[in-house]
């Protein structure tokens, strides 16, 4: 009977690609990337809470020094940063393994008690048995492309070995080679977000899956109703478990990780604007002489109608004028942009000029 406590290892399933850049300088807290770790399987405080990493890194959960304890670490671009305990502070481990566009994983391959590294790219699980750079040293088949890999002791026997979920699905292989599945069965639903741990602390690793804020783990490997059921941490933050403290169970934490700032709505005007372009070979319409002319027509009133009821708007457009020139309904009606989009419009025409279209403001204003 295998005694090592650590199981599983889903690696944060962060969707999207890893920026490629380079670190995270210490930043203001909210800032940071932080993890918060619950030793316990129910909803509470973090028992553990603190940062590592940058913002743009895929958190990654393993016991990478085979102490018994599954601490963090992250991937960055095609680089593992990985941290021997469950506290901020520099990396103990930091080496390149796979591809930037890589799926991290993690695991006991090899059932020496040490987890490492290793990542899925497309249907292929390339796996390293020590947490160091170099060639893989298994590399095989399994599932399919857009499969989600999760990795655990399905079977208790100490080694860890691969399997995928697909939709609401898991499908488990307990060695790790290509071949068919040993274990397929559902649970969850098909946008739960996928966990493997030993989450009643029995020696096999089981799944689960995290939906909105709410973890539902189960205790087999077998589709049926989850054996516990808690919520921890927010909907956005991205879901993790680990044995962090060494206890033989794995439980839950997350990956809290700064939202972006949302894009600001575009103003109004500026939508205005684009939606009513200067018309070429006119003055555009931030030229002084619209506000020159309106002052004149209408006393810069661009609802005006004139006395008698012929005339409309800032720029006074009679409305035969108006619909010449692509307008409906009355000019008075048009925002200032329109009217002044339609006035250039209309200098375009071969038969308008500022003289006869304005007559008296365009001499006094000396426009003609
Ligand atoms: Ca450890
Ligand atoms: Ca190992
Ligand atoms: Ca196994
Ligand atoms: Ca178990």
């Amino acid at each position: 009977m295998f005694t090592r406590p650590t199981r599983i290892l889903l690696p944060a399933l962060a969707a999207g690609a890893l920026a490629a850049g380079i670190a995270a300088p210490a930043a203001a807290d909210e800032h940071d990337a932080r993890f918060l770790l619950r030793t316990a399987n129910g909803g509470g405080p973090a028992d553990l809470n603190f940062t590592y990493g940058a913002v743009d890194d895929t958190a990654v959960v393993g016991d990478f020094n085979g102490d018994g304890t599954q601490t963090v670490g992250v991937r960055r671009g095609d680089r593992y940063f990985i941290r021997n305990s469950n506290t901020g502070g520099p990396a103990d481990l930091d080496f390149h393994f796979g591809r930037p566009d890589d799926t991290p994983v993690i695991g006991d391959f090899n059932g020496d008690g040490t987890q490492t590294v290793g990542v899925r790219r497309g249907d292929r699980y390339f796996i390293r048995n020590s947490n160091t750079g170099g060639p893989a040293d298994l590399d095989f088949h399994f599932g399919r492309p857009d499969d989600t890999p999760v990795i655990g002791d399905f079977n208790g026997d100490g080694t860890q070995t691969v399997g995928v979920r697909r939709g609401d699905r898991y499908f488990i292989r307990n060695s790790n080679t290509g071949g068919p599945a040993d274990l397929d069965f559902h649970f969850g639903r098909p946008d739960d977000t996928p966990v493997v741990g030993d989450f009643n602390g029995d020696g096999v690793d089981t799944v689960g899956v995290r939906r909105d804020r709410t973890f539902h783990l189960r205790f087999t490997n077998a589709g049926g109703p989850a054996d516990l059921t808690f919520t921890y941490g927010r909907a956005d933050d991205i879901t993790l478990v680990g044995d962090w403290n060494g206890s033989g169970t794995t439980t839950v934490g997350v990956h809290r990780v700064p939202q972006p700032e949302p894009e600001p709505e575009p103003e109004p005007q500026a939508r205005t604007e684009s939606q009513w372009p200067d018309v070429p070979g006119t003055p555009p319409a931030d030229d002084p002489v619209w506000v020159a002319l309106a002052r004149c027509e209408s006393n810069n009133n661009w609802q005006a109608v004139s006395a008698n009821g012929m005339y409309y708007g800032g720029l006074q457009f009679h409305p035969t004028t108006w619909r010449t020139v692509g307008g409906s309904g009355l000019p008075n009606q048009a925002s200032r942009a329109e009217q002044i989009h339609r006035a250039q419009l209309l200098l375009t025409q071969p038969w308008a000029t500022w003289g006869n279209q304005w007559p008296a403001c365009s001499r006094r204003l000396g426009l003609s």
